[in-house]
């Protein structure tokens, strides 16, 4: 007896306790369609390099005819490492070079055209550009990506069955020769006149049909797994619909992928993306930092001012987009002085905008948040001013409206907060949730509203005058429960 009744004793705290804990709360489920690992990680690059530069760079047109010699090629000081270090110091995470472009000229020696570096004078032929950025990148801790131009002026066999397993070829050598390739870049422009192999006559294709995109993804995946295909259908990201380098405020990281292929006339639908997407397609905001895409001496004044870019950049990248800025290396086979000077500048701006942020952490203003509904343990408030990216905010099911609040420290002054810019992340993981959201700041007790906006997705910039608060409110109305990854204040 007096044994059963001390197993009781010890028995009883546990039973107390595991009538008190709370059941884990599972995570809210997710909403439409998810984004790959392979797309969050890109998406997570946020600013990348273009390179256009080939043949076009020494014959100073945008789109050659095919018919340039080899013997054109031929810059005076390549170096590739000068690109890739521009690059870094500019912040940015990976570059994609114009490996052929529409005129069907080859940066590497294929083994499937006379019509490459191999028959230039640049090094003796013996030169391979895509295998020095590929070099240089690694050494630089860079991404390395490839734009193979689906349409060829130089081909004889452009626009009949043949020139696809032409293409298929060299995608292939540049898959399987440059180690990792994180994105591949297939261009909407195709089809018209060209030199076609001596023919010279205008080749209309099929855009939809002709290039049997299934069987070209297929090949993609099979050799580099994880890689990013951009086109106007994806499926990896999408184009944005514009080349200036502008997202819209409304920018939803789904289509209907089905709807879109390479070169199609409803292209427009692709700035906002498509709310009932079926499939996760996020916008890649491509621009050049010249007029052009290709180098020309004429645009050496024209380079963007920085003012111009950082607004690119507030509106690509804080906008749910990713910014691929093109650097136009010129005929030496250098990135510009002016170019590389703009672009340090731009680094360093982003840098000084970004530096402090005065949520986070828990010595941050982040540490008073509070909000109108919280899901349960796992996920408080204090997960979306963690500046941890992988924990969030949710609410509970059925709770698709709500709140947070931020009460800024009394400082020096007058208990004030001067504030310019407002960042804010879904955890996308689980769809993007959010369709509304209204920002008020807190002046004199006063709530004042300051802001409003559309979808989030990955990352929505708001900027501001700079202002004096006391407190920042933000409410958020999703399709579902919002899930908040983080929220930051500069
Ligand atoms: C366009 C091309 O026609 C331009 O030459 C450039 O490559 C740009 C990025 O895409 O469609
Ligand atoms: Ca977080």
């Amino acid at each position: 007896m007096t044994k059963h009744l001390s197993s009781i004793k010890y028995l009883l705290p546990l039973l107390l306790l595991f009538a008190c804990a709370k059941p884990p709360v599972p995570p809210p489920t997710p909403y439409g369609p998810v984004p790959s690992d392979a797309q969050l990680a890109w998406q997570q690059m946020e600013f990348n390099a273009f390179v256009h530069f080939n043949m076009n760079t020494f014959t100073n047109i945008e789109w050659g005819m095919g018919s340039e010699p080899p013997s054109t090629f031929n810059p005076t000081a390549l170096d590739c490492r000068q690109w890739a270090k521009v690059c870094k110091e500019a912040g940015m995470k990976g570059i994609i070079l114009t490996a052929k472009h529409h005129d069907g000229f080859c940066l590497w020696p294929s083994a499937y055209t006379e019509h490459s570096v191999k028959n230039s004078p640049w090094k003796d032929g013996k030169g391979d550009v895509v295998r020095e950025l590929s070099d240089a990148c690694k050494e630089y801790g860079l991404k390395f990506g490839v734009y193979l131009s689906p349409w060829d002026r130089n081909h004889a066999d452009y626009g009949k069955p043949e020139y696809l397993t032409y293409f298929r070829n060299q995608l292939r050598e540049l898959l399987t020769n440059y180690g990792e390739i994180f994105e591949v870049w297939f261009d909407g422009a195709n089809g018209g006149d060209g030199y076609y192999g001596g023919a010279n006559e205008k080749r209309e294709v099929d855009r939809q049909n002709y290039y049997d995109w299934p069987t070209t993804r297929k090949l993609v995946y099979e050799l580099q797994p994880n890689a990013i295909i951009f086109s106007d259908a994806g499926p990896g990201c999408r184009w944005v619909g514009n080349e200036n380098g502008y997202a819209e405020e409304t920018n939803w990281s789904t289509i209907r992928s089905a709807e879109f292929y390479p070169g199609s006339p409803n292209y427009k639908e692709l700035t906002k993306g498509h709310a009932d997407g079926t499939d996760w397609v996020p916008a890649e905001c491509d621009v050049s930092i010249r007029p052009g895409w290709y180098y020309h001496p004429e645009q050496d004044t024209a380079v963007k001012s920085l003012e111009k870019l950082t607004d690119i950049y507030y509106n690509s990248v804080g906008r749910n987009g990713l910014l691929l800025l093109n650097l136009p290396v010129d005929t030496r086979g250098l990135v510009h002085e002016a170019d590389a000077t703009r672009l340090k500048e731009l680094g360093e701006t982003i840098r000084r905008d970004f530096a402090n942020n005065i949520a986070e952490g828990p010595k941050g203003a982040g540490k008073k948040a509070a909000a109108s509904n919280e899901r349960g343990q796992g996920f408080e408030v204090k997960n979306a001013l963690d500046g941890n990216p992988e924990t969030y905010w949710a609410t509970a099911d059925g709770t698709n409206s709500a709140s947070l609040e931020i009460d800024f420290p009394k400082g020096a002054g007058a208990g004030k907060t001067t504030i310019s810019r407002l960042v804010l992340q879904e955890y996308i993981r689980l769809g993007q949730r959010v369709s509304g959201f209204k920002v008020f700041a807190k002046q004199n007790g006063k709530w004042q509203p300051i802001a409003e906006g559309t979808t989030i997705g990955y990352k929505r910039i708001l900027r501001f005058d700079p202002q004096e608060v006391e407190g920042l409110k933000i409410e958020f109305e999703g399709r579902a429960v919002p899930c908040i990854a983080e929220v930051g204040v500069y």
